[in-house]
């Protein structure tokens, strides 16, 4: 079941189709003489998936306003029919990550066969343990799973313990965790023993994890909390994730670090560690901005994937999860969804014709020019008509922006779905 008309992809595509041969076969001659296979880097490039998170396709705000758009989606059925158009033009992103309780469901296996319809299936599912939820006992103001009350981190341990059973019956196969816990004063909480106290809720939820899941322990360096964040930094996400158990790995969310902080190391070392789950791609400036991937720092996108590539091409056994995680603020979710799927393509495409042995040798010989020139040449190389290739031969197009542009889409579902000024979701 497709949403848009595969006519209005296969028209547009007719157009550009000599032009994407002609680049396809210039780029394949300029590969060639790297000795780099431009089928094989296709072929990979067209295996990979980034998963889109449901709150994604709704418009996102800040913390002094939020402008709806128009046709925003009002329901997690809403939400797969937008990923459906994503996944139909851009053919990156097979993957739905569902927020728990944003994503309400009376009927779960229904859920799954809607998806299932449109070739989606379900990423890691997200508990929510920092906003409070009509009806609920206890408050998180103060935390959660730290909670210095017995009762609220039993409430919390309760929730993300329902995240699985709701996960288990659409297929994810994976548990994410961030809480908003920690601390705006010196000296307001005790910081060894809120940990300690994070420690003993995380272990309730990992023994509820069934045998094929995994539990994905994202940090964040501040916000909510602004002076102490409970899992602030990569160690407290490690110790914690050692602390649990071979299923818990860290998170790596691109925007959750102090200014500067090298990313690639900690994915290196996360990777020798066995510890790396996966990844939130989104982009900053100046912190957790949430800016679509790539659009600010695109060579540290390619940094990361770079080590993601080189540590695959030693053979190391990780399994890492991709998912997009940002706020469009300013243009059409499925729009920034799209082309931010294509920019973590291209920095997976640029990593991949990276000439290793070359790099390796000078490396080995501490050359550092030629290391780096030799790690840039793949940045620096147009993949543009590999990606191209990539949705044309998956049957989506070729310049997946404007077909969306002209099939209406937008506007159409606009007349169904009313404005809503109310928050349609944060971003963590
Ligand atoms: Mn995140």
């Amino acid at each position: 079941m497709t949403v848009l008309d595969p006519g209005l992809i296969q028209d547009h595509n007719h157009r550009l189709l000599r032009h994407v041969a002609s680049d396809y076969e210039h780029l394949g001659e300029q590969l060639a003489r790297r000795h780099i296979d431009i089928d094989a880097v296709r072929q990979k490039v067209a295996a990979f998936g980034v998963a889109i998170p449901s709150w994604g396709v709704g418009t996102g705000g800040t913390r002094f306003a939020r402008f709806p758009g128009p046709g925003e989606p009002r329901n997690v059925f809403d939400k797969l029919q937008d990923c459906g158009v994503i996944w139909q033009l851009a053919r990156a992103t097979p993957g739905v990550s569902l927020h728990i309780p944003w994503d309400q469901c009376s009927d779960w296996p229904a859920l799954r066969a809607v998806a299932d319809g449109y070739g989606l299936g379900f990423d890691a599912i997200n508990s929510n343990t920092f906003s409070d939820q009509p009806g609920q006992a206890h408050s998180y103001k103060f935390g959660s799973l730290s909670h210095t009350d017995a009762g609220t981190r039993a409430q919390a341990v309760a929730h993300n313990i329902e995240c699985v059973a709701i996960g288990q019956r659409i297929g994810s196969k994976a548990l994410t965790v961030w809480v908003g816990d920690g601390s705006n004063f010196p000296g307001q909480q005790h910081l060894r023993r809120a940990f300690e106290r994070y420690l003993d809720s995380a272990r309730q939820i990992y023994a509820a994890l069934p045998d094929d899941w995994r539990m994905f322990v994202e940090h964040k360096i501040c916000e909510p909390a602004f002076y102490g964040t409970v899992i602030q930094d990569w160690g407290s996400s490690y110790l914690a994730a050692s602390a649990l158990g071979p299923k818990a790995q860290c998170l790596v969310d691109l925007g959750h670090h102090a200014p500067n902080v090298n990313i690639e190391m900690i994915v290196a070392r996360l990777i020798a560690a066995g510890k790396l789950a996966g990844f939130h791609f989104n982009d900053s400036k100046y912190g957790d901005d949430d800016l679509d991937a790539g659009s600010i720092a695109p060579y540290r996108l390619f940094l990361v994937f770079n080590e993601l590539v080189a540590a695959a091409h030693e053979k190391l056994a990780f399994e890492p999860a991709y998912m997009l995680d940002q706020s469009h603020n300013v243009t059409d979710p499925i729009e920034s969804l799209m082309t931010s799927a294509a920019q973590v393509q291209r920095s997976y495409a640029q990593a991949l014709i990276v000439e290793r042995s070359l790099l390796d040798a000078a490396q080995q010989a501490n050359d550092a020019l030629l290391a780096s020139q030799t790690l840039k040449r793949g940045f620096e190389t147009d993949v543009t008509p590999i990606l191209q290739r990539v949705r044309l031969d998956a049957g989506g197009a070729i310049d997946p922006v404007a077909v969306y542009r002209a099939s209406g889409y937008r506007q159409r579902v606009a007349k169904d779905r009313p404005a809503s000024a109310g928050s349609g979701g944060g971003i963590v």
